[in-house]
């Protein structure tokens, strides 16, 4: 077999995939389950009963859009709203909305690497909240960030929500928010939720749903590979394994072989052996608290400003500064 420092592929993702299965343990990354059907498929996760972080986040900004509007404009002088990965924008617009019916100056500009989810999300917004001066930015999130920073001279305000951040691991993380650090100013902020750790039972629950969504959002990298790179993985001999540890917070997705199997990637030229119970681990979701969130910030020379939760502390949201 091949050392995989000496193939390389045209594609990130064909990269990636051959560098994971030819890994032990083997891994694939959650940044591959989002293609149109792994979009589909979140959007259902997010709407049900047991995902309760796209719920809780929806009233953290609802119940505190006034507090957040204040501390956002500040002095009033008008900023520009970026944000990361906005999705279908529902919790966005409940800031949007509030912003714009109490007149406060800001322009909105959604960032996404797919145009596609850009323009339905523009389409949505120009349809529900007229009102709001919308200029979407097509491409990854810090070539965006890094382009605006030198351009328009408005103060700038950065959203990161849903606990996207929980997929990197600390010391990704920390680069993150230095790279975010790096695309602001002294006086911009940045507003981020962070996933709290709680019940470990409803963290399972969460990412482990009866109906199988969960699963088939898992398993669908693997779908990705069969239709992207030519191969012939079979969903069906695949169990979606969740585990979480309440020491560190992190909750990891596997996808288990019920079987000792043999899979080809024919446009990768590979294949692999899978023994019976061997792992490919495809996902973190961490879940945090005051001390690591602290931490984090401190690792990325950010200051936490304040920080909005619901009742039961089980969510929060932080606003940062330079
Ligand atoms: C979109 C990364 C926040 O980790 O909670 C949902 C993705 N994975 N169910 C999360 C996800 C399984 C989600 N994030």
């Amino acid at each position: 077999m091949q050392n995989n420092q000496t193939t390389t592929f045209t594609s990130a993702f064909a990269q990636e995939v051959y560098e994971g299965l030819t890994s032990f343990p083997k891994h694939l990354s959650s940044k591959y389950f989002y293609d149109e059907v792994g979009d589909k498929l979140f959007q259902d996760i997010m709407a049900m009963p047991e995902y309760y972080l796209t719920d809780i986040e929806f009233d953290i900004l609802d119940k505190n859009k006034t507090s957040i509007a204040n501390l956002l404009s500040g002095t009033g002088e008008p900023f520009s709203l970026f944000e990361l990965g906005a999705g279908d924008g529902k919790k966005t617009k409940i800031l949007l909305r509030h912003f714009t019916t109490q007149g406060i100056a800001f322009d909105y500009r959604p960032i996404d690497i797919s145009q596609n989810a850009l323009d339905q999300l523009e389409h949505s917004i120009k349809d529900e909240i007229p009102g709001v001066e919308i200029n979407t930015l097509q491409g990854t999130y810090f070539d965006t960030l890094r382009d605006i920073n030198q351009a328009n001279g408005r103060k700038k305000v950065i959203l990161f929500l849903g606990s996207n951040i929980g997929n990197l691991l600390h010391e990704q993380a920390v680069e993150f928010l230095k790279n975010m650090r790096d695309s602001i100013n002294e006086g911009d902020l940045i507003l981020m939720g962070f996933d709290q750790k709680k019940n470990p039972q409803t963290i399972l629950d969460a990412y482990n749903d009866k109906t199988g969504i969960t699963a088939a959002f898992n398993k669908n990298v693997l779908a990705r590979i069969n239709k992207e790179l030519g191969g012939n993985f079979d969903l069906d001999q695949f169990l979606h394994w969740e585990v979480y540890d309440p020491e560190s917070g992190t909750a990891k997705s596997y996808l288990v072989s019920k079987v000792e199997q043999q899979v080809q990637i024919e446009s990768l030229g590979l294949n692999i052996r899978l023994k019976q119970w061997e792992t490919i681990h495809t996902e973190i979701s961490q879940k945090y608290d005051d001390a690591v969130v602290e931490w984090l910030a401190d690792q990325a020379g950010l200051t936490i400003v304040t920080d909005y939760s619901d009742a039961e502390q089980q969510y929060k949201n932080y606003v940062f500064k330079k």
